[in-house]
Formats: C-alpha cells, sequence, structure tokens
C-alpha cells in the first residue's frame, strides 16, 4: 500500500513492524519532513561531497558516502573509525542539520528511546548494483545508544540477521520515507543491504539516500 504526499509515494504512515525485541521500522515516519531533509542534505554535500571510501582489505565501497556532526564515520586502509575531520576536505564535518536531529529524536522515542542526542550522522548514497555486505556497527564508543537509519528514494531490501554471522538472515523491504530505529538487544545484530534493483524513484531517481544518526562517542 502506498500512500501520496506531494506525488511522492509513501509506504502507509504510521505503520510499525516489529523487527525484533528493540528493534522497529515506523513505515513513512519521515513523511512531511522528506523535503526538508533533502534541502538540509544539499548543505552538507557542499562542504562535503560524496566520495567512495576504501575499505582496510583495499575495496573501493560501492555505496558513496558522507558525514556530518561532531564524528563522522570513515575508512581507509588503516581501519574503521570515526573522527571528527573530513579527510578530504581537512574540515570538521558539518552540524548535524536540525530536521535530521528532530526527526532522529522524534522517532527514537516513538520507539521506546527517550533522549537520543545524535553525535554523528552517516550519510550512504546507493545507485543500481550498489550494497553494503553483512557487518555488526562496533565502531562507537557504546551501545546503550539506539540508531535510527531513514531511508529515502529507490526501495531496497535490507538484510536483517542475528548475533552471529552465520545466522539466517530475514529480509526487510525499505521504502522512502521509513525510519528504523535500532537499540538495546537488537545493537549488535548483523545486516547488510542487498544490491539496488533499477527502480527509479519519482523524486530522487536512481538513488536510494540512507540517513543513519548515532551516538559514536
Ligand atoms: C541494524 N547502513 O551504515 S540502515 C551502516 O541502509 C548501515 O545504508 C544500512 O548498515 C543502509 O552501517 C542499513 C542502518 C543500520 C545501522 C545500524 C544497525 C542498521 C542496523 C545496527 C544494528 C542493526
Ligand atoms: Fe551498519
Amino acid at each position: 500500500m502506498t500512500g501520496d504526499l506531494f506525488g511522492e509515494p509513501l509506504a502507509t504512515p504510521g505503520q510499525r513492524e516489529a523487527l525484533g525485541a528493540q528493534a522497529c521500522v515506523l513505515r513513512g515516519f519521515a513523511g512531511a519532513d522528506v523535503p526538508a531533509l533533502l534541502q538540509a542534505l544539499e548543505r552538507v554535500l557542499q562542504p562535503a561531497p560524496w566520495r567512495h571510501m576504501t575499505t582496510p582489505g583495499g575495496f573501493t565501497m560501492s555505496a558513496a558516502q558522507t558525514n556530518c556532526g561532531p564524528l563522522g564515520w570513515v575508512s581507509d586502509r588503516r581501519g574503521y573509525r570515526y573522527a571528527a575531520w573530513d579527510p578530504l576536505s581537512g574540515q570538521p564535518w558539518p552540524a548535524i542539520p536540525p530536521a535530521f536531529e528532530r526527526l532522529a529524536r522524534d522517532a527514537a522515542a516513538a520507539a521506546g528511546f527517550q533522549g537520543f542526542e545524535p553525535d554523528a550522522c552517516l550519510v550512504n548514497r546507493y545507485v543500481p548494483g550498489a550494497r553494503l555486505s553483512l557487518h555488526q556497527d562496533k565502531d562507537e564508543t557504546d551501545y546503550e545508544h539506539p540508531i535510527v537509519s531513514v531511508s529515502l528514494g529507490m526501495p531496497a531490501v535490507f538484510l536483517w540477521g542475528g548475533r552471529e554471522r552465520a545466522d539466517k538472515a530475514a529480509r526487510v523491504p525499505l521504502f522512502h520515507g521509513d525510519v528504523v530505529v535500532w537499540g538495546g538487544v537488537d545493537r549488535l545484530r548483523f545486516h547488510g543491504v542487498l544490491p539496488l534493483k533499477p527502480v527509479p524513484h519519482p523524486l530522487l531517481g536512481e538513488q536510494r539516500i540512507n540517513l543513519t544518526l548515532r551516538r559514536a562517542g
């Protein structure tokens, strides 16, 4: 089912799907905020444009990335880590736009995590064929805080695994406007994104953009 807001297809807003005891999809939760999020993203991209980072193993990531906030996630031959400076510009990352911060706080609260104050926002951009292989998010200082992820543009199939890499992963479709909140016992679950299929989105064309807000430091 789709809702339609200014010509943007959205998942039926207000539906909440549990992925685990402390992880849930808030369908269409970004709803009316989408234009403000995209405008704010344009301002982040001016000082901190998309780039393809290198993994410690020497591979180029298929998703392009950037960051905003006091800390940004970076990867290169030396490893994965959070850094206060953009290695491309040598400048601090741009600030987290208020529209991102508000949405993250509201979504976290709706999922039962009060008082979420992110200090890092990783932005991933997928084009057809781009993917994210199964991994855990373990570069943050404290796993007590939830993670809020906002999906924009083309749909993707999210892989939702278990606590061991070998655990069978469920496939969860994520649509434009969906917000996912993960925390507590589900914080260290393995997860990934299947290669994107080319299904152009009316607003964003052949791309999927994912905002991932975290408390990293
Ligand atoms: C599930 N990004 O950047 S949403 C990542 O769609 C990442 O771009 C995906 O996985 C994307 O690390 C997935 C974000 C996400 C983040 C943390 C999680 C999903 C998670 C932690 C535990 C379980
Ligand atoms: Fe992740």
